[in-house]
């Protein structure tokens, strides 16, 4: 391969396992992030985010002399962007990020560079990108204006892997990439094959932007079907998770699982970018976002149901006694992660609503974030079992599942509880 140097702009959940699994290659990585705590900490051999495996790749990439971190860009022959996207305001897409991290990297840029972005991007980012480092570098030839025969060449490849398995799926995932021109298509393949397993698929930039919020918007709409089902099945006294196992049995149908509402910062945050572009045309995509975004008032409805319910057959008992344990905060099952996290929200509003104390069970956390009412406490499963009076479960960690909940009550939002009940009847 002729990239000697790649420089990776942005080290965290996706530049950083992507910068160790180049290095874990012997190729020399330079990773460049604003955060010098995270700098400091990679540069150690240690790592600032949650990843299974991650550790010890890094560890060994900056002890063999791979991989090493800085805060201000330096010549490479290859850079890749992976910066955060988010939205601001009326869900309009953040690009921020990627004009900070283009105008970085402007100055050491030189002829026969490649620039990829990987972040997930609105349709047209890309070709922004590259008009903000052709401004900043009048004295380079870039795609949107010389073609093929530019002297920096740029591309889209989207990050695809799943937190929780991404070292196993950046090497195995196909990766589907955009380059400006065919030139900048081959140049991008030819970098990723120094590890990618899977096919490297080639289209040009905009697909290859759309087809990454495609598949998170496939992803979302799916879900919200899920949700709005569980809703529609709730008010005619029908167990979904039952019903969605039996629908599945047909060759041609997979519905998704109702969740409390989602979470992590992709799903929920990438339809709003196709929806952002293409106000008029969007329909479903939309709908089903805000059917999702739904969700979790829905549940702290239940509960309050559910307390009034049993206020009325405990009629001694005042509201602030009655006890809640909500059963998982992460953002999904049998990871740490409590970032964007519809559990930690609904278990937050729940606390600063009800007068009782809460218990959280988070059996993958050794303490609470910061910012929590003072009526929420971490708790033990078998002590929240024993002492709360309603059990919400609102994640589906492995830890929760053939737990005795004979004689409590209790709200089921993943149906790990609820569907074992109706097939065992001594329960
Ligand atoms: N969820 C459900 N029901 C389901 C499946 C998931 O409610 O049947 C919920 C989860 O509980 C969670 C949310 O969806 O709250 C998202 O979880 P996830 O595991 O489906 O996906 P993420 O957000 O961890 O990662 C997604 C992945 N995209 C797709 O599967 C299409 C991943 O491949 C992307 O790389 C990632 O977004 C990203 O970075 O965009």
């Amino acid at each position: 391969m002729h990239y000697q140097t790649i420089s990776v702009i942005g080290l965290g959940y996706i530049g950083l396992p992507t910068a160790a699994v180049f290095a874990s290659r012997r190729v020399k990585v330079i990773g460049v992030d604003v955060n010098k705590l995270a700098v400091e900490t990679i540069n150690r051999g240690e790592i600032h985010i949650v990843e299974p495996d991650l550790d010890k790749v890094v560890q060994e990439a900056v002890n063999g002399g791979y991989l090493r971190a800085s805060t201000t860009p330096e010549p490479a022959d290859a850079f890749l962007i992976a910066v955060p996207t988010p939205f601001k305001g009326d869900h309009e897409p953040d690009l921020s990020y990627i004009e900070s991290a283009s105008k970085a990297i402007a100055p050491v840029l030189k002829k026969g560079d490649l620039v990829v972005l990987e972040s997930t991007s609105p349709v047209g980012a890309t070709e922004q990108m590259a008009a903000w480092m052709a401004e900043a570098r009048p004295d380079l030839s870039f795609p949107q204006t010389d073609g093929e025969a530019s002297d920096i060449r740029i591309a889209h490849c989207p990050e695809r892997v799943l937190p929780g398995q991404v070292l196993r799926e950046l090497v195995e995932n196909d990766r589907v990439i955009g380059g400006m021109t065919p030139k900048c298509s081959d140049e991008a393949v030819a970098l990723y094959k120094t590890f990618v397993e899977g096919e490297c698929v080639v289209t040009n930039a905009r697909t290859a932007e759309m087809c990454k919020l495609t598949e998170n918007s496939f992803r979302d709409v799916n879900i919200a079907f899920a949700n709005e089902l569980s809703m529609i099945c709730d008010k005619l006294d029908i167990n979904v998770w039952e019903l969605i196992q039996l629908a599945n049995r047909h060759p041609r149908v997979n519905i998704l699982q109702p969740d409390p509402g989602v979470g992590g910062h992709c799903i929920a945050v990438d339809p709003w970018f196709i929806v952002n572009k293409t106000p008029e045309q969007v329909k479903i995509i939309k709908c089903a976002r805000i059917v999702n975004e739904l969700k979790p008032a829905w549940v702290i409805d239940k509960v309050r149901t559910e307390i009034s319910e049993h206020l009325k057959q405990n009629p001694q008992m005042k509201d602030h006694e009655v006890k809640i344990a909500c059963f998982g905060l992460a953002f999904k099952a049998n990871i740490d992660d409590l970032r964007e996290s519809p559990a930690l929200a609904i278990t937050c509003q729940l606390a600063e609503s009800h007068t009782g104390s809460i218990l959280a069970v988070e059996p993958h956390i050794e303490n609470l974030p910061a910012i929590t009412p003072s009526n929420l406490m971490l708790y033990d499963m078998e002590s929240a079992i024993l002492e709360a009076d309603i059990l919400l479960l609102l994640v589906d960690h492995n830890q929760f599942r053939n737990l005795n909940l004979k004689g409590k009550r209790f709200i089921d939002t993943r149906g790990i509880w609820q569907f074992k009940n109706i097939h065992k009847s001594n329960d």
